[in-house]
């Protein structure tokens, strides 16, 4: 489902769970002068006890919270003519996930659906949750929407020696491939049986104070925390013991499950021969090499056999922020112009919310194709003129920003695509780029430290250099950190 009026930034890269890829493509956020941005827990990578939250039915939730007639209906989230999500009750009915509004009113007559398009209180309350772990723990990361990762070594370690050597360890939840949590398993694992219980303290914050369940994953990765969050759901967690990473991995119905392994490079896997997760793990890294190159191919084995060191980087302030929208058909200019005027116009709203000036402008349209409904998004940017820029953060000079970036936004649509023929767009995305505070050293807003505590901040992480001109297409999961001409590089 591509979510429209979305951040493609930060949504893609979690929607199609490439998070691994994002670790070394870092830069930009390591470059946003904040000395938190590169501390780390100091553990060596198996002593780490890393945490992994994913909300319950997430915009569900949300909605439920806003109007709480809704808790014990059915509830479904439209988007288009796909229900993105369901309550727990609808799932009960049969309804799941990204199925047809259709086949979703076949299953559960019933349903209640609920528009899912504009996306504010979705986001708000998302950064509220982030904001939430920060103030327990620095080391947190955001993983689209409604996940975050969290490195809570240094609060294990601090609670293990405070710990009396008489005390009797446990865990809190279940414990993966383990029918009881038995207490010689806590006293082998005090670190894991000590996040189990960090972890809980965290939901019941959460639940307490913004009202919202979720499921929990402790383990000693990234990886491993994703994993195994979603094997008690909703509302529980699991930890996950070193000796039972080989079960978790060979439980995985296929290589798009291993997270990091994205929509092009299952693709390439298979046409190497690969099915399974075991495919890979036995595949020759030498011959995986030829096709990814050395560090990719040590990186896709490692991921296979469930070894990940990338650290939780904190994820800090976006790098850009983006609005986009899709559809059917689009296939007038003047179509195009109020698109990308409703679409800038929220956008100039939320960069106004967020403080800082935008240096960058980038189009992106997806021409329609009947082989690869997806992908052949294409994109030109431009620097924005500062008289146009500046009056961003002020609020839009009552509407001339917006009018101003319109025309420009139009002199890129015309580049890309030649109006005196026929033309058949399926989406279109606005972004703001290279983002610049307004007196940031003073920690103004807009500025990485008071991006958490604004009370509706923007997000959406992508990265890429101002300079450039021509930017292409970039499947939206892949594996690989796409170069495009250079010296570009775009992730999503
Ligand atoms: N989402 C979306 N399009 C997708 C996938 C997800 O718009 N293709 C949105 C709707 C979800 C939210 O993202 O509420 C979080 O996605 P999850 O996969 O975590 O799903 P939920 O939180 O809804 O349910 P679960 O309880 O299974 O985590
Ligand atoms: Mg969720
Ligand atoms: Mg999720």
């Amino acid at each position: 489902m591509d979510n429209s009026g979305d951040d493609t930034g930060e949504d893609e890269t979690e929607w199609n769970n490439s998070y691994v890829d994002s670790v070394p493509l870092r830069p930009a956020a390591a470059s946003v002068s904040d000395a938190s941005l590169n501390r780390t827990s100091g553990a060596t990578p198996g002593e780490r006890v890393i945490l992994h939250f994913d909300l319950d039915c997430f915009y569900a939730q949300v909605e439920m919270l806003r109007n709480p007639a809704l808790r014990d209906v059915p509830l479904g989230i439209q988007q288009k003519y796909i229900i993105v999500t369901c309550n727990y009750v609808a799932r009960g009915h049969g309804v799941t996930k990204l199925m047809s509004v259709t086949d979703a009113k076949q299953k559960c007559p019933q349903l209640v659906l609920v528009k899912g398009e504009d996306l504010t209180h979705y986001r708000d309350i998302s950064y509220k949750l982030t904001e939430l772990l920060v103030s327990f723990c620095p080391l947190v990361e955001r993983l689209g929407f409604d996940e975050n990762f969290m490195d809570i070594t240094k609060m294990v370690e601090r609670r293990l020696a405070e710990t009396p050597a008489s005390n009797r360890f446990s865990f809190k939840g279940h414990v993966y491939n383990h029918i009881s949590a038995d207490a010689t398993k806590a006293s082998d694992h005090p670190r894991l049986a000590l996040g189990s219980h960090v972890a809980a303290e965290l939901r019941d914050a959460i639940h307490g104070k913004l009202g919202l369940t979720g499921c929990a994953g402790i383990a000693t990765s990234k990886l491993l925390a994703k994993l195994v969050s979603g094997a008690f759901k909703p509302n529980q967690q699991t930890t996950l013991l070193p000796e039972n990473v080989g079960d978790i991995m060979g439980s995985l119905s296929g290589l798009r499950q291993v997270p990091g392994v994205g929509h092009q490079t299952a693709k390439r896997l298979q046409a190497l021969g690969m099915v399974g997760v075991k495919d890979l793990q036995l595949f020759p890294l030498n011959d995986l090499a030829k096709e990814f190159g050395g560090p990719a191919a040590r990186r896709l084995r490692s991921l296979a056999l469930g070894v990940d060191d990338s650290p939780v980087a904190p994820t800090g302030a976006p790098q850009s922020l983006s609005d986009e929208d899709s559809f059917k058909k689009m296939s007038t200019t003047r179509e195009v112009s109020e698109k990308i005027q409703e679409l800038l116009s929220s956008l100039t709203e939320r960069m106004h919310k967020d403080g800082r000036q935008p240096q960058t402008l980038r189009l992106t349209v997806r021409r329609y194709s009947a082989t690869n409904k997806w992908f052949g998004r294409e994109s030109r940017q431009c620097p924005i003129p500062n008289h146009v820029g500046q009056k961003i953060p002020s609020g839009g000079g009552d509407g001339v920003a917006v009018r101003q970036l319109v025309a420009l936004a139009m002199k890129l649509f015309h580049k890309m695509v030649d109006c005196s023929a026929a033309f058949h767009l399926t989406l279109i995305n606005v972004c703001f780029s290279n983002l610049q505070a307004r007196g940031a050293a003073a920690g103004g807003r807009g500025s990485i430290t008071s991006f958490f505590t604004q009370s509706s901040p923007p997000k959406g992480t992508d990265i890429f250099s101002p300079q450039s001109q021509v930017l292409q297409k970039s499947p939206a999961d892949d594996f690989m950190l796409i170069e495009i001409s250079s010296p570009v590089t775009l992730c999503y």
